[in-house]
């Protein structure tokens, strides 16, 4: 540009010297080298006023060479006219400058991209505040989860909250619960059956997972994409989050778990203590059946629903005969172990919904709800039964204990002690009658 703008000034003095030259030496044609100015003008863009001062000088030095003519001023009034118009034509918004012009190329090409750019960075932007919503959402659930201290109330809360989340198809929530994976919670009703096949046939695969993952062996279940949050205690699994995603969320519910994961893992932590302590309150030690003060709540609410419902159940006594004579044979500890085996064998024996309790030393009591007459007799002669065929081996030495059983039916006049005292005095014709015996009253 510089270079340029000097050579062209260079261009207009060489045309005025040699106008100038000319003019004085008083050529004939002087007053058509008049016209060199206007000329020079058109390449003088730039420096017009001192193209001007010029021009003004070789005209005044025409006139003094040749004097006051007609033609000379006429000369000069055309030639001014000349420059006045080029002049005109020539101002900078009228040309043609190819450099300007490829400035503004430039910049319109810089402008273009500038508007792109912030094009990108809008879209980044609302993806970024997609992203914090959804984190946010995150913490509102994790301050939630807070609330919640029983693994059922957890899981319930966690699985609703998820399920609404965009992108989000199913939700389903696995705890390992003594020993097995067992299925908490499934967002889709229609969903449960095939979600417990699979994590059964999956089983020590998903044992193994860790972290937030996209993982293809559970994309049966809904013809989904699932990824999994795993919760891991002492590198312990303990549960898994399956969240079936849409394709365009993966990745995006990949990275929140990474972040929500800490928060989720000091609530499992919170409810595993929080259950700890509760079985602590409510079990006992030795044998893991309900402490006496625990069931009697159990047996009340189970004579308000018999109540409300108008139906009744069976409840029965066990008292292990000659206890006495196990701890004083094979001492107190071995005494322990057999407490503890025929606490199992009873477990074992009942129904799955019946409730057991250690109500004194070496005595249960068991609630049947809606068990019959039949029923009730049928379970206590399995238990007895069960118990007499034992086998207990200690240093090589093999003995077996037995029970006596008293049943009564819970009847709508009565309460927990009127019921529990009917249950004793069946035991206690049980033991009058040689032990080892069930008695109905
Ligand atoms: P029966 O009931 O047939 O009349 O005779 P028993 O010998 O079982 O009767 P008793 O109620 O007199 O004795 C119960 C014994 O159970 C007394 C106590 O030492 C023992 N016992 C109670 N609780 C425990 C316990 O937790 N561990 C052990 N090892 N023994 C216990
Ligand atoms: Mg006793
Ligand atoms: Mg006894």
């Amino acid at each position: 540009m510089k270079f340029k703008y000097i050579i062209k000034n260079i261009f207009i003095l060489i045309c005025f010297f040699i106008a100038y030259l000319n003019v004085s030496l008083a050529q004939t044609q002087y007053v058509l080298l008049l016209f060199l100015a206007p000329i020079a003008v058109f390449f003088a863009r730039d420096c017009k006023w001192c193209l001007f001062f010029f021009w003004i000088v070789i005209n005044a030095t025409a006139f003094l060479t040749f004097g006051y003519s007609y033609l000379t001023l006429l000369m000069f009034a055309m030639s001014f006219i000349l420059v006045l118009c080029i002049n005109y034509f020539l101002n900078p918004s009228a040309i043609d400058d190819i450099e300007m012009q490829k400035n503004n190329e430039l910049l319109r090409k810089m402008k273009e991209q500038l508007e792109k750019n912030q094009e990108i960075t809008l879209s980044k932007r609302k993806i970024l505040e997609k992203k914090l919503e959804n984190i946010m959402q995150l913490y509102v659930i994790s301050k939630d989860l807070t609330t919640k201290i029983t693994i059922e109330d957890t899981t319930k809360m966690l699985t609703d909250a998820l399920s609404s989340k965009p992108g989000i198809f199913a939700v389903a929530i696995v705890v390992k619960r003594n020993g097995n994976l067992t299925l908490m919670s499934c967002s889709k009703q229609e969903l449960i059956e095939n979600c417990i096949a699979t994590i059964k046939n999956n089983a020590n695969q998903i044992e193994q997972l860790t972290g937030s993952q996209r993982i293809d062996f559970l994309y049966p279940i809904a013809n989904k994409a699932v990824i999994s949050w795993t919760i891991r205690l002492n590198n312990d699994f303990l549960s898994s989050i399956f969240l079936a995603v849409e394709e365009d969320f993966i990745q995006n519910y990949v990275d929140e778990g990474k972040i929500f994961l800490p928060h989720l893992t000091l609530s499992a932590k919170r409810v595993l203590l929080f259950s700890q302590l509760n079985d602590r309150a409510r079990v006992d030690g030795l044998t893991g059946l309900y402490l006496r003060r625990y069931f009697m709540e159990r047996l009340h609410t189970e004579i308000q629903v018999a109540k409300r419902y108008k139906t009744d159940f069976y409840i029965m006594m066990l008292d292990i005969d000659f206890f006495k004579k196990v701890n004083d044979t094979y001492g107190h500890v071995v005494g322990d172990k057999v407490l503890s085996t025929i606490s199992k064998i009873i477990t074992s024996s009942v129904r799955p919904g019946d409730i057991i309790g250690r109500y004194g030393g070496e005595e249960f009591i068991v609630i049947l709800p809606m068990a019959l007459k039949k029923q009730a007799i049928e379970i206590a002669e399995k238990i007895r039964k069960n118990i007499q065929t034992y086998k207990f081996i200690e240093n090589n030495i093999s003995f077996s204990a037995t029970i006596s059983i008293g049943v009564t039916k819970y009847t709508e006049n009565l309460n927990e002690d009127n019921l529990i005292s009917i249950a004793d005095n069946a035991l206690y014709q049980a033991k009058k009658e040689g032990r080892n015996k069930v008695v109905l009253i």
